[in-house]
C-alpha cells in the first residue's frame, strides 16, 4: 500500500496531499533505499562546481493543507518538497539546491535547523534577509551537512500551525549500512490558534508581560533575572483554571518542584496522525531500521518509548555520538535522535513519543507484512519529566579540538507564569545587545538557569559541543539544540567560524516569542 503523490503545484493539491496522509505509508522503503544507494554509489567523483551543477534545483513549496485530527478537519501550513512529501531528502554530496515558493498566503521565511548555511541563507527574518512574501519565490543553495534535520519558520508562530518538515542529508556511509530509513516527526497540535495560545499564557500583550516582568526584577530584594521558584509555583496553582492552562508542577526526587506543558493540547502528531490511526511502516523480517526522531513540537518534550525493542542512539542534532543502548530516550523541543533498531523477525512494534508529566502520547508502528497491528491507547502512565539522563551519557564522535576558550560568558535564562515573560541575561528579545565575537574566536558559554522550566536552548549556525552539565565536565554531544534543566547550568563550546548574525534561543515557542532571544554577531558585520 504505498501511494506516491505527485510534486505539489498549488494550494488544491497541498491540501489533497494533506487528507490522503492517512493512506500513506513512507516510500523510503528498503528498495527505494537501496536503489537511491545504487545511484549514489554509481557517481564519479565531481569536483564540487561540477557536481552542484549535476544536482537539480529542488522546489518546495510553503503551503496549507488539511489533515484530520481527532475526527475534525483542520487547517494547518506544510512544507512540502518535489516527491509530494513534507520536507527535503538530499543524497550523498549534493548541494541544498533549493527554491522556496510561498504559497502559504502569507509572509513566511524557513530556517533549515540545524545546518550552517551562510546566515542570509539561515531563514531568519533579519532585515538583510527579509521574509518572503506571498506568491514569491526564494532560492537557497549552499552545501549543507549530513544527518537529520529540519525546517520551520521564524515567522510569526507559524512552527505551531505546523510549518514543519523533516530536512534529512544522507551521507555515503550510512547508505552503506543498508538500514531501512524511518522517520518520525513529532507535533502538539491545538485547534485554537497561536495567538489565542499566546493570550492564554499572558493574559496581556507580549510587550505588557515583558515590562511587568522587568519592573519585578529591579524591584529590591529580588536577584537581577530570576523569578523566585515559589512565586512562579503558587501563581501557576492560581491561574490554571481560567487561562485554559493545564500546566502542572512536577515533583524531583530533590523536592524541588518544576513547571511542564504550560499549553493545553488537543492532540500530539506523530508523522500528522493521532494513535487513533497511527501510520504503520512496513519493515522486513529482522528488518535493521535507522529510525530518525525530529521533535518538531512548539511546546512539548517527549520520551521516545521503544517498547520491549532495545536501540541505539547514534546520532544527536544529526552529529555522531557513540552508541547508547536503550528503550526509552528523553527528545527535547528541537532535537534529533538518530536510533538503530535491529528488529526481531516478525510482528508490530510501537513506537510511541509519551509527553513528560503526562500520561498522553503518540506514535506510529513498525510491522512485518501480516503482522496484526494493535490498538494502542492515546494515553497511559504519567512519564517522568524530560531531563538530561541522556545527555549525561553521551560523548561527541568528533569532538571539538582541544583548545583555550577565548571568550567564556555566563547567560541567565529567567522567567516565569507571571508575568509570562522570558529573558537572556534579564533582556527581551528585540531589545537585546548582541554578543560581538570574532572569527577564528574559542567561545563558552556557561547556560545558567533561574528559572522553573526546563528550557532547550538553539544556536544558529554553528554545532556547539556540551562541555559540562551542572559544573561536571565532560566531552559531550556535539549538538545544535540542548536543555538547560530548571535551576540547572550547562556549558556549550563551538568555534566562531561562520561570520554573520545568528540567534540563540529558546525553543519553547511562547518563551522565544515572550523575549528569550538573544543575538550572536561578528565583528565587522555592518547592519
Ligand atoms: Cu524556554
Amino acid at each position: 500500500m504505498v501511494v506516491q503523490h505527485a510534486p505539489v503545484a498549488n494550494h488544491s493539491d497541498a491540501a489533497a496531499a494533506g487528507k490522503n496522509s492517512r493512506l500513506r505509508v513512507d516510500p523510503f522503503s528498503r528498495r527505494h533505499f537501496l536503489k537511491a544507494a545504487l545511484a549514489a554509489a554509481a557517481l564519479p567523483i565531481l569536483p564540487g562546481a561540477a557536481r552542484a551543477a549535476a544536482s537539480p534545483r529542488k522546489r518546495l513549496v510553503a503551503g496549507t493543507r488539511i489533515i484530520e485530527v481527532n475526527g475534525l478537519p483542520a487547517k494547518v501550513f506544510g512544507l512540502i518538497g518535489p516527491d509530494g512529501r513534507p520536507g527535503i531528502r538530499l543524497g550523498p554530496g549534493e548541494r541544498f539546491r533549493v527554491d522556496l515558493v510561498n504559497e502559504a498566503g502569507t509572509r513566511t521565511i524557513v530556517h533549515w535547523h540545524g545546518q550552517l548555511p551562510p546566515w542570509t541563507q539561515d531563514g531568519f527574518p533579519w532585515s538583510e534577509s527579509p521574509p518572503i512574501e506571498n506568491s514569491a519565490v526564494q532560492a537557497y543553495d549552499y552545501a549543507p551537512i549530513p544527518g537529520t534535520y529540519w525546517m520551520h519558520p521564524h515567522q510569526d508562530m507559524q512552527e505551531q500551525s505546523l510549518m514543519t518538515a523533516p530536512l534529512i542529508v544522507h551521507d555515503a556511509a550510512e547508505l552503506r549500512e543498508d538500514r531501512q530509513e524511518v522517520v518520525l516527526m513529532l507535533h502538539d497540535f491545538t485547534f485554537r490558534t497561536p495567538d489565542e495560545v499566546l493570550a492564554g499564557l499572558t493574559g496581556t500583550s507580549a510587550p505588557t508581560a515583558q515590562a511587568m516582568a522587568q519592573k519585578m526584577e529591579e524591584a529590591p530584594g529580588r536577584t537581577v533575572g530570576s523569578n523566585a521558584p515559589h512565586a512562579s509555583m503558587s501563581s501557576m496553582a492560581a491561574d490554571a483554571p481560567d487561562t485554559g492552562m493545564s500546566g502542572m508542577d512536577m515533583s524531583r526526587p530533590g523536592g524541588m518542584h518544576m513547571d511542564l506543558n504550560d499549553v493545553h493540547y488537543d492532540a500530539f502528531l506523530a508523522n500528522d496522525r493521532t494513535l487513533a490511526d497511527p501510520e504503520v511502516v512496513r519493515v522486513e523480517r529482522g528488518g535493521r531500521v535507522r529510525l530518525r526522531v525530529i521533535n518538531g513540537a512548539s511546546s512539548s518534550q517527549f520520551w521516545v518509548d521503544l517498547g520491549d525493542l532495545v536501540g541505539r542512539v547514534v546520532a544527536t542534532d544529526g552529529q555522531p555520538v557513540h552508541p547508547v543502548a536503550g528503550s526509552r530516550f528523553p527528545i527535547a523541543m528541537a532535537q534529533r535522535l538518530d536510533i538503530l533498531i535491529d528488529l526481531p523477525e516478525v510482528g508490530a512494534f510501537p513506537i510511541l513519543a509519551r509527553l513528560e508529566g503526562d500520561g498522553r502520547q503518540t506514535g506510529i508502528v513498525l510491522a512485518t507484512t501480516g503482522a496484526r497491528i494493535p490498538r494502542i491507547a492515546e494515553s497511559a502512565q504519567t512519564a517522568p519529566p524530560v531531563d538530561n539522563s541522556l545527555e549525561a551519557r553521551l560523548t561527541a564522535v568528533e569532538p571539538l579540538p582541544a583548545r583555550h576558550a577565548d571568550v567564556v560568558r555566563t547567560i541567565a535564562l529567567a522567567g516565569g507564569m507571571k508575568p509570562y515573560a522570558w529573558s537572556m541575561n534579564g533582556e527581551y528579545w528585540p531589545q537585546v545587545t548582541p554578543l560581538m565575537l570574532d572569527k577564528g574566536q574559542r567561545i563558552e558559554i556557561d547556560l545558567v538557569n533561574r528559572s522553573m522550566m526546563a528550557h532547550p536552548m538553539h544556536l544558529h549556525g554553528h554545532a556547539f559541543q556540551v562541555i559540562a552539565i551542572d559544573g561536571r565536565p565532560m566531552q559531550g554531544a556535539v549538538r545544535d539544540t540542548v536543555l538547560v534543566m530548571p535551576m540547572g547550568r550547562v556549558r556549550i563550546a563551538f568555534d566562531a567560524n561562520n561570520p554573520g548574525r545568528w540567534p540563540f534561543h529558546c525553543h519553547y515557542l511562547y518563551h522565544q516569542v515572550t523575549g528569550m532571544m538573544t543575538e550572536f554577531r561578528y565583528q565587522g558585520i555592518a547592519t
